[in-house]
């Protein structure tokens, strides 16, 4: 009986109405508490206490990945770090914020679940709310979601609601159906997804032990580079400087609101993680830019794919379309000379980051269109070393 009491001592979670209800579903064993995801690496830099279930896959603590050929690209004796978010557990960045989104909804009671997406939020609400045991509502732009996306949010069990209209449709109906109170939205408008996406710079900081010089990143509905610069910005007493990176945002050519400084009616990309023509976060955006004295600028479908492939082949990190922004942006920033921000007078030795922010699997459509039929050929050994042709 006593050992039973500490076992439920020990799991927080076990102390909570709604967890009782849950049982085990918090995420606790039974005979050892949960010591990974960002609520257990970070909880005293997120909105949840001691009554909180929490709801975690093990998100987090993901790699950041020295990259020596991109450094070389860059060059003057620069070190480029790649954060690899396509490594949590649906996939995305967004299991950051969706445990964290999903724990204090079930502390609230919650008995659903809603977003929009593009698709990679829509699959980690899907995870979240399935190991939470409760339902889950996405909404998402007919035909425009990664096919690998769409699985996962099937997978996990969501009512998927496709609708004729792009995310910005999706995300007026998901707020108005929020303020009915059915559904807890879990989209970035939920602060709870921004805390929990903060964690990211704490990770950085925790392991570069300052934070880099420059960080880039994609940018969609802008609640990413929203959660990096308040990450950074808080997590100022655990770093030995006091500086603050430069943040530079990546949008796609075709759905840049926040380059062009208007709302894009029809906004279109191959990279449709980013399809997104009015982003939540946009004045958040802008003011992390301002305050960090960034920028964000542009790339274009064709140079968004090539990057992709480019860090693939050059790096071993495979990432979807939206993730290679971020990379399209850096060769941008070094090459080009209509960049916003260039990188040609940089200091020598300064660190950057760029975020990857989901994997290359999600989005196997768009790789695949270039490759060439593949052909069987007759099963030995010559046919096969003539056919490898190396
Ligand atoms: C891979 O899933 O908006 O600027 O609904 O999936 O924080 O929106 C996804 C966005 C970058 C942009 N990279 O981040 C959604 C959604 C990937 C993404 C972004 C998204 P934000």
């Amino acid at each position: 009986m006593s050992i039973e009491r500490s076992e439920a001592e020990n799991c927080r979670a076990g102390a909570s109405p709604a967890s009782r209800a849950f049982g085990n579903r918090s995420g606790c064993p039974t005979t050892a508490r949960q010591n990974r995801g960002v609520i257990a690496r970070y909880r005293d830099f997120l909105p949840v206490n001691d009554e909180t279930p929490v709801i975690s896959l093990g998100e987090g603590d993901t790699p950041l990945i020295y990259c020596p050929e991109l450094s070389k690209r860059v060059g003057r004796g620069c070190h480029v770090f790649v954060k690899n978010e396509g490594v949590n557990p649906t996939g995305s960045f967004k299991d950051r914020g969706m445990t964290v989104a999903v724990s204090t909804a079930m502390e609230r009671g919650a008995r659903a679940i809603i977003c929009a997406s593009t698709g990679n939020t829509s699959a980690s609400a899907a995870a979240y709310a399935a190991r939470a045991g409760i339902s889950c509502a996405v909404i998402l732009p007919a035909g425009k979601i990664a096919s690998g996306k769409l699985l996962q949010a099937f997978a996990y069990g969501a009512k998927i609601v496709a609708v004729d209209g792009n995310f910005d449709d999706a995300l007026r109906i998901v707020r108005e159906l929020g303020v009915e109170g059915d559904f807890v939205i879990v989209n970035s408008i939920n602060p709870d997804r921004i805390a929990g996406q903060k964690t990211a710079a704490f990770e950085i900081v925790d392991e570069l032990g300052e934070p880099p010089d420059f960080h880039l990143l994609p940018v969609g509905n802008a609640g990413n580079i929203t959660a990096y610069w308040a990450g950074y910005r808080e997590y100022h007493p655990h770093q030995r400087s006091g500086r603050l990176p430069v943040m530079i945002g990546c949008q796609a050519a075709g759905a840049a609101p926040i380059f062009h400084n208007r709302i894009i009616e029809q906004p279109e990309t191959i990279a449709s993680a980013m399809r997104i023509g009015n982003p939540a976060s946009w004045k958040q955006a802008r003011a992390a830019i301002e305050e960090s004295r960034g920028a964000v600028d542009v790339v274009t479908d064709e140079e968004i794919l090539a990057a992709q492939m480019w860090l693939a082949r050059h790096e071993g990190i495979f990432v979807e379309p939206a993730s290679a922004a971020a990379i399209a942006g850096l060769f941008k920033c070094c090459d080009s000379n209509e960049a916003v921000y260039s990188f040609r007078n940089i200091s020598e030795g300064r660190r950057i980051v760029c975020t990857v922010t989901g994997h290359g699997l999600k989005d196997p459509d768009v790789i695949m269109q270039r490759m060439r039929e593949l052909k069987s050929v007759p099963a030995t050994v010559d046919d096969v070393r003539r056919a490898i042709d190396l």
